[in-house]
């Protein structure tokens, strides 16, 4: 379903095997060089999500050249599949980077606007774990008009064009509503970027 001009959501697109494949991955990521942290902003706040990057590396608000765990081309691969399964057509997306957020008990995101990538690329999500309510704003401000729409397990949501720079967040997970057979108590959210920095 196209939310917006450019923002396409595939519900159960991963099948249950791959998204337990993926839940494995993340796990395996975490015990790596680069741990899942709270990202502390540059006032002071510390986000509730833990978040990991795989390729380049985050820091608010931009990327690092230093690449500690390199992007699976795997990853990158089914990034690419994501894009041609929402798009009809991949447009050579190669993302360099895959940003992986965590939500415990009680984690949320606070509406804001990816703007470090240096490139008109569309972000590929993929959730896992507990339903969220995502909400979609637009590109002025934090404020309404948005859509809320619920994400689940297995969902893909493509962010291009137009969608790329609206607002949005993630204020409400619901606790125990991960598939039991996943072994995950919580949510997962992947996106895959492209940059557009060369280091
Ligand atoms: C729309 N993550 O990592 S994914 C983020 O579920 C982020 O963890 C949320 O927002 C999460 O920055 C939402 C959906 C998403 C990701 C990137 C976008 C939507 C986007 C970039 C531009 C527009
Ligand atoms: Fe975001």
């Amino acid at each position: 379903a196209e939310v917006a001009p450019g923002a396409v959501h595939v519900p159960d697109w991963l099948p249950v095997a791959r998204q337990r494949e993926l839940v494995e991955a993340c796990r395996e990521w975490g015990r790596g060089p680069v741990p899942y942290e709270r990202t502390v902003l540059p006032g002071g706040g510390v986000m509730s999500v833990r978040s990991l990057c795989l390729g380049r590396r985050w820091v608010p608000y931009r990327y690092l050249g230093a690449v500690a765990v390199a992007l699976p081309e795997w990853l990158a691969a089914l990034g690419r599949a994501a894009v041609a399964e929402a798009y009809g057509d991949d447009g050579g997306f190669a993302p360099d980077t895959a940003l992986v957020n965590f939500y415990g008990a009680g984690a949320r995101m606070g509406m804001h606007q990816d703007r470090e990538e240096r490139s008109a690329a569309p972000v590929v999500s993929l959730s896992l774990g507990d339903r969220c309510v995502f909400r979609f704003g637009n590109a002025e401000g934090r404020g309404r008009p948005w859509t809320d729409v619920e994400l689940a397990s297995g969902d893909l949501f493509v962010f291009g064009g137009p969608s790329r720079r609206a607002f949005h967040g993630v204020p409400t997970v619901f606790p125990g509503t991960a598939d039991p057979a996943l072994g995950l108590n919580g949510r997962l959210n992947i996106t895959l970027r492209e940059t557009g920095l060369s280091f």
